[in-house]
Protein backbone atom coordinates (compact mmCIF):
# COMPACT_ATOMS: atom_id res chain seq x y z
CA UNK A 1 0.00 0.00 0.00
CA UNK A 2 1.50 3.50 -1.11
CA UNK A 3 0.89 5.60 1.90
CA UNK A 4 1.41 9.18 2.12
CA UNK A 5 2.48 9.69 -1.72
CA UNK A 6 -0.97 10.49 -2.76
CA UNK A 7 -1.49 12.79 0.60
CA UNK A 8 -4.87 11.90 1.05
CA UNK A 9 -3.54 12.99 4.86
CA UNK A 10 -1.22 15.53 6.21
CA UNK A 11 0.11 15.02 9.37
CA UNK A 12 1.69 17.74 11.58
CA UNK A 13 3.11 17.88 15.05
CA UNK A 14 2.58 20.92 17.23
CA UNK A 15 3.13 20.56 20.90
CA UNK A 16 2.47 16.99 21.80
CA UNK A 17 -0.63 16.80 19.29
CA UNK A 18 -0.36 15.39 16.28
CA UNK A 19 -3.08 17.49 13.43
CA UNK A 20 -4.16 14.94 10.46
CA UNK A 21 -5.59 16.80 7.94
CA UNK A 22 -8.14 14.64 5.66
CA UNK A 23 -6.89 15.72 2.22
CA UNK A 24 -9.13 15.61 -0.67
CA UNK A 25 -10.50 19.39 -0.53
CA UNK A 26 -11.29 18.91 -4.30
CA UNK A 27 -13.47 15.77 -3.38
CA UNK A 28 -14.79 17.37 -0.47
CA UNK A 29 -12.80 14.79 1.56
CA UNK A 30 -14.88 11.72 0.51
CA UNK A 31 -12.91 8.88 1.74
CA UNK A 32 -11.64 6.53 -0.62
CA UNK A 33 -10.19 2.97 0.71
CA UNK A 34 -6.60 4.65 0.24
CA UNK A 35 -7.43 7.76 2.94
CA UNK A 36 -8.50 5.31 5.21
CA UNK A 37 -5.78 2.94 5.47
CA UNK A 38 -3.70 6.22 5.72
CA UNK A 39 -5.50 6.67 8.70
CA UNK A 40 -4.48 3.65 9.91
CA UNK A 41 -0.90 4.16 9.25
CA UNK A 42 -1.02 7.17 11.11
CA UNK A 43 -2.71 5.97 14.21
CA UNK A 44 -0.34 2.64 13.90
CA UNK A 45 2.79 4.15 14.67
CA UNK A 46 1.84 7.02 16.85
CA UNK A 47 4.29 8.61 18.78
CA UNK A 48 4.76 7.75 22.23
CA UNK A 49 5.54 11.58 22.99
CA UNK A 50 1.80 12.26 21.07
CA UNK A 51 -0.55 13.43 23.61
CA UNK A 52 -3.76 13.98 21.78
CA UNK A 53 -4.59 14.05 18.23
CA UNK A 54 -6.58 16.31 15.93
CA UNK A 55 -8.82 15.07 12.72
CA UNK A 56 -9.81 18.13 10.58
CA UNK A 57 -10.31 18.81 7.03
CA UNK A 58 -9.19 20.74 4.43
CA UNK A 59 -10.95 22.93 2.21
CA UNK A 60 -14.61 23.38 2.58
CA UNK A 61 -15.71 20.44 4.07
CA UNK A 62 -14.69 17.86 7.20
CA UNK A 63 -16.20 15.14 4.80
CA UNK A 64 -18.43 14.06 2.38
CA UNK A 65 -17.99 10.59 3.42
CA UNK A 66 -17.69 7.51 1.46
CA UNK A 67 -16.07 8.03 -2.15
CA UNK A 68 -19.31 7.17 -3.92
CA UNK A 69 -16.93 6.38 -7.14
CA UNK A 70 -15.41 3.22 -5.53
CA UNK A 71 -18.86 1.94 -4.36
CA UNK A 72 -18.45 -0.22 -7.09
CA UNK A 73 -19.96 -3.74 -7.53
CA UNK A 74 -18.84 -6.05 -4.72
CA UNK A 75 -20.39 -9.35 -3.90
CA UNK A 76 -21.93 -9.72 -0.20
CA UNK A 77 -18.71 -11.24 1.21
CA UNK A 78 -16.35 -8.01 -0.14
CA UNK A 79 -19.09 -5.87 1.10
CA UNK A 80 -18.97 -7.17 4.45
CA UNK A 81 -15.31 -6.97 4.27
CA UNK A 82 -14.78 -3.47 3.39
CA UNK A 83 -17.24 -2.67 6.03
CA UNK A 84 -15.15 -4.46 8.57
CA UNK A 85 -12.37 -2.41 7.17
CA UNK A 86 -13.76 0.48 8.04
CA UNK A 87 -14.43 -0.88 11.38
CA UNK A 88 -10.85 -1.71 12.08
CA UNK A 89 -9.92 1.43 11.48
CA UNK A 90 -12.56 3.58 13.20
CA UNK A 91 -11.54 1.25 16.04
CA UNK A 92 -8.02 2.44 15.97
CA UNK A 93 -9.23 5.94 16.40
CA UNK A 94 -11.88 5.19 18.87
CA UNK A 95 -9.14 3.04 21.08
CA UNK A 96 -6.01 5.26 20.23
CA UNK A 97 -3.08 5.30 22.85
CA UNK A 98 -4.50 8.85 23.33
CA UNK A 99 -8.02 10.78 23.44
CA UNK A 100 -8.75 11.95 19.60
CA UNK A 101 -10.68 15.41 18.57
CA UNK A 102 -12.33 16.11 15.65
CA UNK A 103 -12.89 19.37 14.21
CA UNK A 104 -15.92 19.85 11.98
CA UNK A 105 -16.90 22.36 9.27
CA UNK A 106 -19.33 22.04 6.13
CA UNK A 107 -20.49 18.82 5.93
CA UNK A 108 -20.15 15.82 8.36
CA UNK A 109 -21.80 13.26 6.40
CA UNK A 110 -21.49 9.42 6.11
CA UNK A 111 -18.68 7.89 6.48
CA UNK A 112 -17.51 11.03 7.22
CA UNK A 113 -19.65 11.73 10.47
CA UNK A 114 -18.65 7.76 11.05
CA UNK A 115 -15.26 9.58 11.66
CA UNK A 116 -16.39 12.10 14.10
CA UNK A 117 -18.35 9.89 16.02
CA UNK A 118 -15.08 7.58 16.69
CA UNK A 119 -13.49 10.82 18.20
CA UNK A 120 -14.03 11.19 21.84
CA UNK A 121 -14.07 15.14 21.72
CA UNK A 122 -16.20 17.01 18.36
CA UNK A 123 -15.90 20.59 18.04
CA UNK A 124 -18.30 22.22 15.49
CA UNK A 125 -17.96 25.10 13.69
CA UNK A 126 -20.75 27.29 12.42
CA UNK A 127 -21.01 26.28 9.20
CA UNK A 128 -21.07 22.49 10.04
CA UNK A 129 -24.09 20.33 9.29
CA UNK A 130 -24.84 16.48 9.62
CA UNK A 131 -26.14 13.93 7.35
CA UNK A 132 -26.81 10.43 6.85
CA UNK A 133 -27.55 10.40 2.89
CA UNK A 134 -27.11 6.34 2.99
CA UNK A 135 -30.89 6.26 3.19
CA UNK A 136 -31.40 8.27 0.15
CA UNK A 137 -28.47 6.50 -1.92
CA UNK A 138 -30.28 2.65 -1.20
CA UNK A 139 -27.46 1.84 0.92
CA UNK A 140 -26.88 1.28 4.57
CA UNK A 141 -23.91 2.96 7.13
CA UNK A 142 -20.95 0.62 7.16
CA UNK A 143 -18.38 2.23 9.25
CA UNK A 144 -20.14 1.95 12.27
CA UNK A 145 -22.45 4.76 12.53
CA UNK A 146 -25.36 2.59 13.94
CA UNK A 147 -23.04 1.34 16.92
CA UNK A 148 -21.36 5.10 18.01
CA UNK A 149 -24.41 7.59 16.67
CA UNK A 150 -27.26 6.10 18.90
CA UNK A 151 -24.78 6.68 21.82
CA UNK A 152 -24.35 10.06 21.22
CA UNK A 153 -27.70 11.36 19.71
CA UNK A 154 -30.09 8.45 20.41
CA UNK A 155 -31.34 5.63 17.75
CA UNK A 156 -34.61 7.91 17.09
CA UNK A 157 -32.72 10.75 15.84
CA UNK A 158 -30.33 8.41 13.09
CA UNK A 159 -33.51 6.51 12.37
CA UNK A 160 -35.08 10.34 11.12
CA UNK A 161 -31.92 10.90 9.39
CA UNK A 162 -31.44 7.90 7.41
CA UNK A 163 -35.77 7.47 6.69
CA UNK A 164 -36.05 10.97 5.71
CA UNK A 165 -32.71 12.55 4.55
CA UNK A 166 -33.24 14.73 7.69
CA UNK A 167 -29.97 17.22 7.78
CA UNK A 168 -28.83 18.97 10.86
CA UNK A 169 -27.04 22.36 11.23
CA UNK A 170 -24.38 23.23 13.59
CA UNK A 171 -26.51 24.88 16.30
CA UNK A 172 -28.88 21.58 16.06
CA UNK A 173 -26.05 19.58 16.32
CA UNK A 174 -24.60 20.65 19.56
CA UNK A 175 -28.21 20.46 20.97
CA UNK A 176 -28.88 17.25 20.27
CA UNK A 177 -25.11 16.06 21.22
CA UNK A 178 -23.15 15.22 17.85
CA UNK A 179 -20.58 17.86 19.10
CA UNK A 180 -19.89 19.22 22.51
CA UNK A 181 -18.24 22.54 21.37
CA UNK A 182 -19.89 25.40 18.92
CA UNK A 183 -17.68 27.69 17.85
CA UNK A 184 -17.69 30.66 14.97
CA UNK A 185 -16.29 29.95 11.60
CA UNK A 186 -12.43 29.55 11.38
CA UNK A 187 -11.85 29.47 15.35
CA UNK A 188 -12.16 25.18 15.73
CA UNK A 189 -8.11 25.34 15.11
CA UNK A 190 -7.72 27.52 18.59
CA UNK A 191 -10.40 25.38 20.48
CA UNK A 192 -9.10 21.90 19.47
CA UNK A 193 -5.53 23.30 20.22
CA UNK A 194 -7.04 24.60 23.75
CA UNK A 195 -8.74 21.33 24.14
CA UNK A 196 -5.88 19.03 23.36
CA UNK A 197 -3.27 20.84 25.83
CA UNK A 198 -5.93 20.51 28.55
CA UNK A 199 -6.38 16.98 27.78
CA UNK A 200 -2.37 16.31 27.28
CA UNK A 201 -1.49 17.94 31.20
CA UNK A 202 -4.47 15.21 32.74
CA UNK A 203 -2.74 11.92 34.12
CA UNK A 204 -2.04 9.54 31.10
CA UNK A 205 -4.13 6.64 32.95
CA UNK A 206 -7.00 9.05 33.09
CA UNK A 207 -7.06 9.35 29.67
CA UNK A 208 -6.66 5.43 29.21
CA UNK A 209 -9.78 5.02 31.27
CA UNK A 210 -12.27 7.53 29.63
CA UNK A 211 -11.32 6.37 25.90
CA UNK A 212 -10.39 2.40 27.12
CA UNK A 213 -12.57 1.74 29.99
CA UNK A 214 -15.62 3.72 30.06
CA UNK A 215 -16.85 2.78 26.43
CA UNK A 216 -16.72 -1.07 28.21
CA UNK A 217 -18.78 0.62 30.69
CA UNK A 218 -21.11 1.71 29.06
CA UNK A 219 -21.74 -1.34 27.16
CA UNK A 220 -21.60 -3.44 30.19
CA UNK A 221 -24.71 -4.60 32.18
CA UNK A 222 -25.25 -2.36 35.51
CA UNK A 223 -23.31 -4.80 37.98
CA UNK A 224 -20.26 -5.14 35.46
CA UNK A 225 -20.40 -1.81 34.73
CA UNK A 226 -20.16 -0.73 38.45
CA UNK A 227 -17.10 -3.32 39.25
CA UNK A 228 -15.40 -2.26 36.24
CA UNK A 229 -15.58 1.28 37.45
CA UNK A 230 -14.44 0.10 40.91
CA UNK A 231 -11.74 -1.72 39.79
CA UNK A 232 -10.70 1.34 37.97
CA UNK A 233 -11.24 3.75 40.48
CA UNK A 234 -8.95 1.59 42.69
CA UNK A 235 -6.06 1.64 40.10
CA UNK A 236 -5.98 4.97 39.15
CA UNK A 237 -5.80 6.50 42.84
CA UNK A 238 -2.97 4.08 43.38
CA UNK A 239 -0.99 5.46 40.76
CA UNK A 240 1.94 7.59 41.82
CA UNK A 241 0.75 10.60 39.38
CA UNK A 242 -2.76 10.27 41.05
CA UNK A 243 -0.81 10.63 44.79
CA UNK A 244 1.28 13.55 43.60
CA UNK A 245 -1.40 15.56 41.92
CA UNK A 246 -3.37 14.83 45.60
CA UNK A 247 -0.64 16.06 47.39
CA UNK A 248 -0.28 19.11 44.96
CA UNK A 249 -4.09 20.02 45.38
CA UNK A 250 -3.85 19.68 49.33
CA UNK A 251 -0.90 21.68 49.27
CA UNK A 252 -2.07 24.32 47.35
CA UNK A 253 0.04 24.07 44.71
CA UNK A 254 -3.03 23.38 41.93
CA UNK A 255 -5.51 24.84 40.14
CA UNK A 256 -9.37 24.87 41.90
CA UNK A 257 -12.12 23.79 39.90
CA UNK A 258 -12.67 26.22 36.87
CA UNK A 259 -9.27 28.13 37.45
C1 LIG B 1 -17.78 13.04 -4.21
C2 LIG B 1 -18.45 12.82 -2.98
C3 LIG B 1 -18.54 11.47 -2.53
C4 LIG B 1 -18.49 14.93 -3.38
N1 LIG B 1 -17.98 10.50 -3.30
N2 LIG B 1 -17.24 12.04 -4.91
N3 LIG B 1 -21.85 10.77 0.66
C5 LIG B 1 -22.78 11.51 0.04
O1 LIG B 1 -23.77 11.01 -0.46
C6 LIG B 1 -22.50 12.98 -0.04
C7 LIG B 1 -22.34 13.40 -1.49
N4 LIG B 1 -21.81 14.76 -1.60
C8 LIG B 1 -22.59 15.87 -1.51
O2 LIG B 1 -23.76 15.81 -1.18
C9 LIG B 1 -21.92 17.17 -1.76
O3 LIG B 1 -20.74 16.92 -2.52
C10 LIG B 1 -21.54 17.97 -0.51
C11 LIG B 1 -22.82 18.51 0.15
C12 LIG B 1 -20.76 17.12 0.50
C13 LIG B 1 -20.63 19.16 -0.91
O4 LIG B 1 -21.25 19.93 -1.95
P1 LIG B 1 -20.35 20.90 -2.82
O5 LIG B 1 -21.32 21.68 -3.70
O6 LIG B 1 -19.41 21.67 -1.98
O7 LIG B 1 -19.42 19.95 -3.74
P2 LIG B 1 -19.82 19.12 -5.05
O8 LIG B 1 -19.80 20.02 -6.26
O9 LIG B 1 -21.04 18.33 -4.85
O10 LIG B 1 -18.63 18.06 -5.15
C14 LIG B 1 -17.31 18.44 -5.58
C15 LIG B 1 -16.69 17.21 -6.17
O11 LIG B 1 -16.56 16.21 -5.18
C16 LIG B 1 -17.54 16.60 -7.28
O12 LIG B 1 -16.66 15.98 -8.21
P3 LIG B 1 -16.24 16.75 -9.60
O13 LIG B 1 -15.29 15.78 -10.24
O14 LIG B 1 -17.53 16.95 -10.33
O15 LIG B 1 -15.60 18.04 -9.17
C17 LIG B 1 -18.31 15.50 -6.55
O16 LIG B 1 -18.71 14.45 -7.40
C18 LIG B 1 -17.24 15.02 -5.58
N5 LIG B 1 -17.82 14.37 -4.42
N6 LIG B 1 -18.88 14.00 -2.51
C19 LIG B 1 -17.36 10.80 -4.43
N7 LIG B 1 -19.14 11.17 -1.37
C20 LIG B 1 -18.42 3.31 5.47
S1 LIG B 1 -19.82 3.43 4.67
C21 LIG B 1 -20.21 5.13 4.54
C22 LIG B 1 -21.30 5.33 3.52
C23 LIG B 1 -21.38 6.76 3.11
O17 LIG B 1 -20.62 7.59 3.51
S2 LIG B 1 -22.64 7.12 2.02
C24 LIG B 1 -22.63 8.85 1.92
C25 LIG B 1 -21.85 9.32 0.74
Amino acid sequence: MELHTKNEILLEEKEQVLIISLNRPKKRNACNDSLILALEHAFDHLASSIKCVIIRGNGTHFSAGLDLSELKERDIVQGLQHSQMWHRVMNKIQFASCPVVAILHGAVVGGGLEIASACHIRIAEKSTFYALPEGQRGIFVGGGASVRLPKLIGAARMTDMMLTGRVFNAEEGERIGMAQYLVEDGEGMTKGMEIAQKIASNAGLTNYALTHVLPKIVDSNQQEGLMLESLMAAIAQDAPEAKKRLTDFLEGRSKKVGE
